[in-house]
């Protein structure tokens, strides 16, 4: 028994060792993954939700909010989910509505330019928008 702990410990002191030595050299595997996901790239599909509260989101499938996109044609899943708010899509040659009245789902397809987009609920707009940019 006695034997069997300090042989546990020597392993446990050698992988301390080891680790101290890996980040020395900036290793790899403990370098912190930024938390940017992956990058998106044309043809992807990206979730956009408006609804049941005040909340208006356009995400990537990782689930991260879009804030700009490489140039090309995206599918777009819209889940209106109230009748007090749209998803209102605009942007150079994009100009998408979910409807106010409308609930449910539906999937655009879009194709984005390198340019501003904006997406808003219109009856709160000052409040429930969000933007991205597309590059070339
Ligand atoms: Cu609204």
């Amino acid at each position: 028994m006695r034997l069997r702990v300090g042989i546990v410990l020597a392993l446990g002191a050698a992988l301390l060792v080891a680790g101290c030595g890996g980040g020395s050299d900036g290793g790899t595997e403990a370098t912190t993954a930024p938390t940017t996901g992956e990058p998106v790239e044309a043809g992807a599909t990206l979730e956009a939700s408006v609804g049941p509260g005040f909340e208006i989101s356009l995400k990537t499938a990782d689930g991260e909010n879009v804030t700009s996109l490489p140039a090309g044609e995206y599918t777009i899943e819209v889940d209106d989910q109230a009748e007090i708010h749209n998803f209102h899509l605009t942007g150079p040659g994009v100009d998408e509505d979910s409807g106010v009245a409308e609930t449910g789902t539906s999937t655009w397809t879009v194709t984005f330019e390198p340019g501003s987009y904006h997406y808003q609920c219109d009856p709160h707009a000052s409040s429930m928008r969000g933007d991205f940019e597309v590059t070339g």
